[in-house]
C-alpha cells in the first residue's frame, strides 16, 4: 500500500505542471486592471517576441495607439511542462516571471505620466532619481546601463532612467502597490 501511494504521488508530481498554473491573485489583479483599461496582455506570444533570437523576458509596446504587455515565461520552451503541445499553454509561474509583470506593468504606468497613456512618451513616476538609484544600488544600476547600451541603439540612451526606475519598482513594490499606482496615474 505504501509503495502504491508513493507511486501515485510521483505520478501526480509529474502530471501537475500540465495544468495551467494560476497567477498569484495580486499579479492577476494588476493584469486585470490594465486589461480592463485597454492594455492587450499576451503571455508567451507573439512568437517573434518570445521565441525570437533574443531571450526576452517581456516587453511593453505601443503600436498604432494600442498598448501591448508581453510576458515571456521562463519555462515557455520546456516541453515537460506542456505535454499536450498546446500553443496557448501557460507554464508554471516563476519569481522572475512575476518580476517581469511588475517591470513591464510599471512601463505602462510611466506611459501614463506624460502625454497620453498610449504614446510611448514616458516620464518618471518617482520624483527623486537619486533616491531610486540609492535604494536600487549603484552596482545594479551600472549593470542595467551596461546591458541596455549593449542591447539597444545608442540613440535610446535617454531611456535608461526609465529602465532603472522599472527595475527598482519591480524589486521594491508589490503587485498590489503597482495596481494602486496604475489606478492613480492611468485612470
Ligand atoms: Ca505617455
Amino acid at each position: 500500500m505504501k509503495a502504491f501511494i508513493s507511486t501515485l504521488l510521483a505520478s501526480i508530481a509529474i502530471a501537475a505542471p500540465a495544468v495551467a498554473a494560476p497567477l498569484p491573485a495580486d499579479h492577476q489583479q494588476f493584469l486585470d486592471t490594465m486589461a480592463r483599461d485597454g492594455v492587450n496582455v499576451h503571455i508567451n506570444e507573439p512568437a517573434q517576441a518570445c521565441y525570437g533570437e533574443k531571450d526576452m523576458d517581456g516587453a511593453y509596446i505601443v503600436f498604432e495607439g494600442d498598448r501591448y504587455l508581453v510576458i515571456c515565461q521562463d519555462n515557455r520552451s520546456k516541453a515537460e511542462f506542456n505535454i499536450n503541445e498546446d500553443l496557448s499553454f501557460i507554464a508554471p509561474w516563476t519569481a522572475n516571471d512575476l518580476d517581469t509583470i511588475r517591470h513591464e506593468g510599471f512601463h505602462a504606468i510611466q506611459d501614463c505620466m506624460a502625454g497620453s497613456k498610449n504614446d510611448m512618451v514616458f516620464d518618471t513616476v518617482f520624483t527623486s532619481q537619486e533616491e531610486v538609484i540609492d535604494t536600487y544600488g549603484v552596482y545594479n544600476t551600472m549593470r542595467i546601463m551596461s546591458a541596455y547600451s549593449t542591447h539597444y541603439e545608442a540613440d535610446r540612451h535617454g531611456e535608461i532612467k526609465y529602465e532603472i526606475e522599472a527595475f527598482y519598482a519591480a524589486e521594491n513594490y508589490s503587485a498590489t502597490e503597482l495596481n494602486d499606482m496604475y489606478n492613480k496615474f492611468c485612470m
